[in-house]
């Protein structure tokens, strides 16, 4: 994920670019003021909307050292949390979209690994630079290369546990003032790494949702 294409859709891709940029400007991807909300996430899309199983992303009113914590334990968690939400779908079950015209199972895997390795070498860059630029990728594009739509999701998840494994242990060594740093997102300007961090939390148990809610709904 960027934070420019939250939205997973085989739509047209101006259209959806459009779109995901008027709503990543006008609600929550910008880092600086903007009207906090309690409780970290906003349940104010129709909650069965498929895309939107656990509600939009919106950024927690503050930050703590407790709600960080929270935050890394979650993404800690992704990986095992994916696997099991798999577990068990043989190649028939991968290949089902997770909605309507939505990416199958399989491609949802893909992209989170896709995102986070994203996230990851953000993160890195706005600790050791100054505000470093980092660019948005066409998240529907990716999620549409070989790699990324082949039903086998083993690469993707054992790319995760390593990846994550990295990514918190290095979380875990940021102090507040290192959370304060930013990146500048090409679409977003500039996003602070506490911003980001409650962000990606969501993003990996958004996309784990999708295919929990799927199985779910199809009694699998
Ligand atoms: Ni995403």
């Amino acid at each position: 994920m960027t934070f420019a294409m939250l939205e997973d859709t085989g739509g047209n891709l101006m259209q959806m670019a459009r779109r995901q940029e008027r709503r990543c400007l006008a609600a929550t991807c910008r880092a600086g003021p903007r009207a906090p909300r309690p409780g970290g996430f906003r349940y104010d899309r129709d909650m069965t909307d498929p895309r939107y199983p656990i509600g939009a992303f919106a950024p927690p009113p503050a930050f703590t050292p407790e709600l960080r914590r929270e935050y890394i334990d979650q993404i800690a968690a992704v990986p095992a949390r994916l696997r099991a939400a798999v577990d068990g779908l043989t190649e028939g079950y991968l290949d089902h979209p997770y909605r309507d015209e939505g990416w199958t199972v399989a491609q949802v895997v893909h992209h989170v690994a896709d995102s986070h390795i994203n996230a990851y070498v953000r993160f890195k860059l706005a600790v050791t630079e100054d505000n470093p630029p980092v660019k948005a990728y066409n998240e529907a594009l990716w999620a549409g290369l070989p790699d990324a739509s082949a039903t086998n999701v083993r690469g993707s998840l054992d790319l995760l546990t390593s990846l994550h494994g990295r990514w918190v242990t290095f979380l875990r060594s940021l102090d507040a003032g290192q959370f304060s740093r930013t990146y500048h997102h090409s679409a977003m300007g500039p996003v602070t790494l506490d911003h980001a961090l409650a962000l990606y939390a969501w993003h990996g148990r958004h996309h784990t949702a999708h295919i929990t809610a799927l199985r779910e709904r199809m009694g699998w």
